[in-house]
C-alpha cells in the first residue's frame, strides 16, 4: 500500500513506519494519523511481522498534532473529528511497538512515543507537552501517561509550564528505555524490535497487555476525561489566540476567556 505521509518498510521480523511531513517536522494531520493506523494495524495483522517500530526523523520525531488543522476548530468539531478514537486504535494494538525518537517530540508526539512499549532515544531528543502555549492541555493520554511514568512533580511541570526534557533526563525520570548516539538509535530500536519479535509470539502478546493492563487500569477513565477537558477548550477565545499566535509567529495574548 502506498501512503503519503508516512513511509513503511520491512526488516527481518520488524515493521518500521517513518513519519514523513519534514517540512511540517512531522506534525500529525488527520491523514497521517489515519495512515500510521492502518499501517500499524496492517503490521499487527501480518504473521511474519513480530513487532514494530515508529520513527521520525534525527531533527523531529514529531512536533505534535498539526495546530494549523486545529486552530480554527470549535468543541464540536474537535469531538466529531475524533469519532472513530483514531488515537484509541494505537492502543489497541497487540504487538509490541517501539519509539525510535530523535530531535523534537512534543505535544501528541510525545502522546504517541508513550502509547508505545518501549522508547529508544537519540541524545538529541527533547521531550514535551507545549499545549499550554497554545491555550490548551494534551488531549489523547498526556496528562495521565505522564504522571504515571515520570510522577507527578515532573509531569505538572511539563504540562502547565512547558518544561522539556533532555534524553538524559527522560532517562532518569524513566520515561524512556535507553539514550544512545543519534547516528545508532533507529538501528538499536530495530535490534530491539526484531530480538523481541524472534519470541514467543503469544507469550509477548500477553507480557504486553499485562504490563499495560498494571499500568493503564485507571488510565481509560483518566484519558476520557482528558479529552472532555482538551474539547473544551476549543471553545475559549485563549485556544484560537493561542494557535493563531503560534502560526502568525508572535506571543499569544491572553484573556482567560
Ligand atoms: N503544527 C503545524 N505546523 C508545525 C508544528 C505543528 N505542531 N510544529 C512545527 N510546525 C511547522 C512550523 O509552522 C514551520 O512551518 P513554516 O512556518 O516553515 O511553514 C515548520 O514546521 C518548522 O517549524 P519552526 O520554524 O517553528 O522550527 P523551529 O526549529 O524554529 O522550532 C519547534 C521547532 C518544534 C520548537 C516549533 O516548531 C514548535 O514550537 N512547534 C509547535 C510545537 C507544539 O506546540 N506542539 C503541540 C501541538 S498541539 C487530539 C489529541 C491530541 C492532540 C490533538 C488532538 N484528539 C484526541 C483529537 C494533540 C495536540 C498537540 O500536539
Amino acid at each position: 500500500m502506498s501512503y503519503s505521509f508516512i513511509l513503511t518498510e520491512i526488516h527481518d521480523r520488524v515493521g518500521l513506519i517513518r513519519f514523513n511531513r519534514p517540512k511540517a517536522l512531522n506534525a500529525f494531520n488527520r491523514p497521517l494519523m489515519e495512515e500510521l493506523v492502518q499501517a500499524l494495524e496492517d503490521f499487527d495483522n501480518n504473521a511474519s511481522i513480530g513487532a514494530m517500530v515508529i520513527t521520525g526523523s534525527d531533527r523531529a520525531f514529531a512536533a505534535g498534532a498539526d495546530i494549523k488543522e486545529m486552530v480554527e476548530a470549535s468543541a464540536v468539531d474537535m469531538l466529531l473529528a475524533d469519532n472513530l478514537g483514531i488515537w484509541d486504535r494505537i492502543r489497541g494494538i497487540k504487538k509490541p511497538l517501539i519509539a525510535a525518537v530523535s530531535g523534537w517530540c512534543l505535544g501528541g508526539g510525545n502522546e504517541v512515543a508513550m502509547m508505545c512499549d518501549m522508547i529508544i532515544a537519540s541524545e538529541t531528543a527533547k521531550f514535551g507537552q507545549p499545549e499550554i502555549n497554545l491555550g490548551v492541555i494534551p488531549g489523547s493520554g498526556g496528562t495521565q501517561r505522564l504522571a504515571k511514568s515520570v510522577g507527578k512533580a515532573i509531569a505538572m511541570e511539563m504540562v502547565i509550564n512547558n518544561r522539556t526534557l533532555s534524553a538524559e533526563e527522560a532517562y532518569r525520570f524513566g520515561l524512556i528505555n535507553r539514550v544512545v548516539p543519534v547516528e545508532v538509535y533507529l538501528d538499536e530500536a530495530l535490534k530491539l524490535a526484531n530480538e523481541i519479535g524472534a519470541r514467543a509470539p503469544l507469550a509477548v502478546r500477553s507480557g504486553k497487555e499485562m504490563v499495560n493492563q498494571a499500568f493503564e487500569t485507571f488510565l481509560k477513565e483518566g484519558v476520557v476525561d482528558e479529552r472532555r477537558a482538551f474539547y473544551f477548550l476549543f471553545s475559549s477565545d485563549d485556544q484560537k489566540e493561542g494557535m493563531r499566535a503560534f502560526i502568525e509567529k508572535r506571543d499569544p495574548e491572553w484573556k482567560g476567556k
